[in-house]
């Protein structure tokens, strides 16, 4: 079974930077969140480490008010991957936005590890 760090790997890592605005149609896909059309998705295109690194930058209180949530003193690499009103499940369709924003994590654990992506400021 998939830990919650594992799940947020393959949800919101990918070390590349995307060359094309198919991206999200594509790696939405590639990543198993198109069974249900998950309808917003942010990857992050940074060295896991460097994004495992942001549970130890600036303490915040996530959007559901608890308070292991943690932004980035770096700006970062980011694509939104926002389902289109256009979009006629089961076949997903995406727009794809390239941004560089401080990134919002929830973590947990030993070892203290992201678990969910809160948000972009
Ligand atoms: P908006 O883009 O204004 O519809 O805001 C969407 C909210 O969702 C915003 O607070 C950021 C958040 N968000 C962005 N990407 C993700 C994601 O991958 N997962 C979750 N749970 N929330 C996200
Ligand atoms: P999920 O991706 O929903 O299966 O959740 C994975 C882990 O992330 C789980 O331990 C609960 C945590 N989590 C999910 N959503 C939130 C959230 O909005 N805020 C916080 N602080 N943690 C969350
Ligand atoms: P994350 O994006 O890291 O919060 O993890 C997604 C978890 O939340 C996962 O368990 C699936 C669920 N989920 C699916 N779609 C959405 C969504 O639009 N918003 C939020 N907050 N969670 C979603």
């Amino acid at each position: 079974n998939e830990s919650p760090a594992k799940k947020f790997q393959r949800q919101h890592i990918d070390p590349k930077l995307p060359l094309s605005s198919t991206y999200c149609n594509k790696k939405m896909e590639q990543q198993d969140m198109t069974q249900g059309c998950k309808p917003l998705n942010t990857f992050v295109h940074e060295p896991l480490k460097k994004i495992q690194a942001v549970c130890f930058q600036e303490k915040v209180t996530c959007k559901d008010g608890k308070t292991n949530c943690y932004r980035s003193t770096s700006k970062m690499h980011t694509t939104d991957c926002s389902l289109l009103d256009t979009s006629k499940y089961p076949d997903c369709k995406y727009q794809t936005v390239q941004k560089e924003r401080y990134i919002i994590l929830a973590c947990e654990g030993n070892p203290f590890v992201p678990v969910h992506f809160d948000a972009s400021v």
